[in-house]
């Protein structure tokens, strides 16, 4: 039978397998041709992903705005953090969003100030009826962890294909709400805790960090994981770490070499009678020169320049945000009375400039000109929005309603008028008063809880904020009073009650008290750290 006969039921089964080859080679084809049209669109997709910027934005604990080199410290050295500062932006006036921890720790996650978001105190400290020190009023309640209802930047970074990373201290909420709750797919060291259990070297006695081996420095372990975080990404997808150091937060301490260092160059400085002075409540530091605090600075500075190192080796430099700030003032009273804000006024926990004030250096390749300065006031609410904006995303003014985006200031432009806001209806452990502030332009107006009193400020002529104009300029000072009682009652903010246990005798005791016995104290210990023989109550020079 010829192949060729129309009815050969083989020649037929041969046509249709010859048809069925063709159609399959077709459909082959035709599929590759999807896949590489898919493929095609999804590195298309990755490329444009690739054009979002990385973020390092490292977050330092109770650092002072002139604590650093570049802000006129001649005591401590910080060669890396300046180092920001010639290749970014540098505000002269940029603003935590609360004179203590964790209330302005949650202000840069929400983008809200603290009276909207209600962590209004460090989580952990005495509020109401528990509140027993001898003072007028019961400090307010106050929210104690990050609630859950509200978005973090990272968790909306996340849904843009970052990936996130956090290390070091949190200080927003214990179980259920750490950094893994609020959008952070790794976290080195974050907990409840606002100082480091184990003190700053290994064992740190921290669940949520390994120990390194005996005396490993806790702030160069955290800029080493950060470090080690940013060589592993891949370049497709970009990140944003948050680097916020346990430093220079107390316990204050540091390695034997570098006591020495500075305690060598404390002791050429013009010898002094008194370190400190009373302001009010509380002895305040008049001078930068504890030698341990000057170690744990440069301890910080070389983990920031590991940092950057990482991102210049991984070639990402051009590609990578770096912001650099402070969660509130240096401590210059309370707590290790480690530095001196001068010529600002007061520190961590004061309602004056040293308490609010942070340093903030943004380094914004191809934006922010390098070596730039900026007088803007901005605020640690800001890094919310301006982060979106950096990365081409949609703002979110449902979530960052007290932030704005500073992007326009890194261009060289300015920013509308706003009014900024801080309520902080406590005690500071640094004799803060419980008080709110609102900055209008250059006038900054104080309004204390205990007594109804206002104090008002002339910033542009008085950055030390020595005279108070408020019997001079009263219509000023009255209107911006109600200006903030306006904006606390939309946000439901919470203030304290009168303590009926307040007796004028125990509040005059404890004022004699701190005159007469803490303050000679204070000195004397202080003067101690000099010594050539000094030698820290537990033994920290195992350290590195
Ligand atoms: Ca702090």
């Amino acid at each position: 039978m010829s192949p060729h006969n129309p009815h050969d039921p083989i020649a037929d089964r041969r046509s249709l397998a010859v048809l069925s080859m063709t159609c399959l080679r077709l459909s082959a084809i035709l599929l590759a041709l999807v896949i590489v049209s898919q493929l095609f669109n999804a590195s298309l997709l990755k490329a444009d992903e690739v054009k979002r910027p990385n973020f390092v934005l490292i977050l330092a604990d109770d650092l002072g705005v002139h604590d650093m080199s570049i802000e006129g410290s001649t005591f401590h050295e910080t060669p890396h953090i300046d180092s920001l500062t010639k290749t970014g932006m540098r505000f002269t006036q940029a603003y935590a969003c609360c004179q203590v921890c964790s209330p302005s720790r949650a202000s840069i996650q929400l983008g809200q100030f603290p009276a909207r978001h209600g962590i209004t105190d460090y989580i952990g400290a005495a509020s109401g009826t528990k509140w027993n020190r001898s003072d007028r009023v019961l400090p307010a309640q106050y929210v104690h962890e990050l609630p859950q209802t509200q978005t973090t930047i990272a968790e909306e970074l996340k849904k843009a294909n970052y990936k996130t990373f956090f290390a070091g201290k949190w200080h927003l909420g214990g179980e259920g709400s750490y950094p893994a709750d609020h959008g952070y797919e790794v976290n080195v060291g974050g907990m409840e805790k606002g100082s480091p259990p184990g003190g700053f070297f290994s064992p740190y006695n921290n669940p949520k960090l390994p120990d390194g081996p005996p005396g490993e420095s806790l702030p160069l372990r955290l800029g080493d994981e950060t470090a080690k975080f940013i060589r592993s990404q891949d370049r497709d997808q970009p990140f944003f770490a948050m680097l916020s150091f346990y430093s220079v937060h107390a316990p204050v301490e540091t390695t034997q070499e570098l006591w020495t260092k500075y305690r060598e160059k404390a002791v050429l400085m013009p010898p002094r009678e008194s370190r400190f002075l009373i302001d009010r409540t509380l002895p305040v530091r008049q001078v930068q020169d504890h030698p341990v605090y000057a170690g744990m600075m440069e301890s910080m500075d070389a983990a920031v320049g590991r940092v950057l190192e990482a991102i210049e080796v991984q070639g990402i430099a051009d590609n990578t945000v770096v912001i650099f700030t402070s969660d509130n003032g240096g401590v210059s009273s309370g707590d290790a009375y480690a530095t001196c804000n001068l010529p600002l006024r007061g520190g961590k926990g004061r309602q004056w400039e040293g308490g609010i004030r942070a340093p903030l250096y943004v380094r914004a390749p191809g934006i922010a000109k390098p070596g730039s300065i900026s007088a803007t006031p901005v605020t640690g609410a800001d890094f919310f929005p301006t982060m979106l904006d950096l990365a081409g995303l949609d703002l979110r003014p449902e979530q960052h309603l007290d932030g704005v985006s500073f992007v326009p200031v890194l261009n060289g432009e300015t920013l509308p008028k706003r009014p900024l806001v801080w309520h902080y209806p406590h005690y500071g452990n640094q004799g803060g008063e419980p008080s709110g502030i609102y900055r209008d332009g250059h006038w900054k107006m104080i309004h204390y809880y205990e007594d109804d009193r206002v104090e008002l400020y002339d910033l542009a002529n008085d950055p030390g904020e020595q005279t108070d104009v408020s019997t001079r300029e009263p219509l000023r000072a009255a209107t911006m009073k109600q200006l903030l009682a306006d904006y606390l009652k939309t946000v439901g903010a919470k203030f304290p009650e009168l303590d009926a246990r307040f007796t004028e005798k125990a509040g005059k005791a404890k004022q004699e008290r701190i005159r007469n016995e803490n303050l000679p104290k204070l000195e004397q210990q202080h003067a101690r750290f000099l010594d050539a023989d000094w030698s820290p109550n537990e033994n920290w020079w195992g350290s590195q």
